[in-house]
């Protein structure tokens, strides 16, 4: 915890499930020392609302800014920095967290909008956050630059599943642009991470089912899911680590999983 002291951290999609822990988690390493989160995502309300909840449970070290962004528009992307408060812009780490699922259609039947909508969140919005953080990395320090860029990729990226082509195929992307920036960046303290979670339950489903929640809910019926709480603590911790290691590639599974579509239910 003292490694992230005085640091500002970045999280999209901040709102709800695993960015939403991710601020939690990140602002309860900060009891006794400062550190500034810098909460995005397009529901400014409920930013507000996860910053005064973690400002009532964890007090005064941390600090919350919540700032509206949609990272699928590039121009609210690259006005995202200069449109900082000053002290705010030092930022060290970027969780790339942003990012969502519509439908199960098999093509033919793929909607163009969902296509677009996830392609432009994904991997669009996730690479035009990267570029717009990285030159503040890049100035920092004697050593080519050093910062955390953590990406939330998925094990839709590593395994293709039917009715998923597009989502496993966004998250398929954002893993070879995040192998490609480790390499790009071999020569700066820059870390370049990525976190694979498997089934988490969250607003996803409910997201990628268009508001329906009893669709929702029998993703997960007779499974125990992952809480959004078991993806941020490994954030937190990958964020923590002395800054020579690089904890570059990991993949979690709650216990009745073992591949994208192999999960036992009870019952
Ligand atoms: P949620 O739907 O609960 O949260 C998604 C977050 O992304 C929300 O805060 C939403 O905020 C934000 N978001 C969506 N579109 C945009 C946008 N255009 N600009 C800014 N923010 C946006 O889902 P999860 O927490 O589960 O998803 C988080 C990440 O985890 C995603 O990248 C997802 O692919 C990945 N993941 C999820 C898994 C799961 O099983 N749940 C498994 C593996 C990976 P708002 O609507 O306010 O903009
Ligand atoms: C979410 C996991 O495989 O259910 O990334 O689409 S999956």
């Amino acid at each position: 915890a003292k490694r992230l002291e005085g640091k500002t951290v970045v999280i999209t999609g901040a709102s709800s499930g695993i960015g939403r822990s991710c601020a939690f988690e990140f602002a309860r390493t900060a009891p006794n020392h400062s550190l500034r989160l810098i909460l995005t995502a397009r529901r400014i309300d409920t930013l507000k609302e996860v910053a005064a909840k973690i400002k009532e449970e964890v007090g005064a070290g941390v600090q919350v800014l919540p700032v509206k962004l949609d990272v699928s528009d590039p121009e609210a992307v690259r006005n995202f920095v200069p449109g900082l408060p000053e002290e705010w812009r030092d930022i060290h780490v970027l969780v790339n967290n942003a990012g969502l699922v519509k439908g199960v259609a098999k093509a033919p039947e793929i909607l163009e909008s969902d296509m677009n909508v996830m392609f432009s969140t994904n991997v669009t919005g996730l690479i035009n956050m990267t570029q717009a953080i990285l030159p503040i990395f890049k100035s920092r320090g004697s050593q080519g630059g050093s910062g955390d860029i953590i990406m939330i990729g998925s094990i839709a990226g590593r395994e293709a599943y039917p009715g998923g082509s597009i989502y496993c195929a966004t998250k398929a992307a954002v893993r070879a642009f995040t192998d490609a920036l480790r390499r790009e960046l071999i020569a700066t303290r820059i870390r370049v991470m990525e976190v694979d979670p498997g089934q988490v339950e969250t607003e996803f489903s409910v997201v990628r089912f268009y508001g329906d929640k009893a669709k929702a809910d029998a993703v997960y019926a007779g499974c125990d899911p992952l809480t959004p709480d078991d993806i941020a603590e490994v954030v937190v911790f990958v964020a923590g680590r002395r800054e020579n290691v690089v904890v570059a590639d990991t993949l979690i599974y709650p216990n009745h999983q073992a591949a994208a579509t192999v999960m036992h239910r009870k019952g």
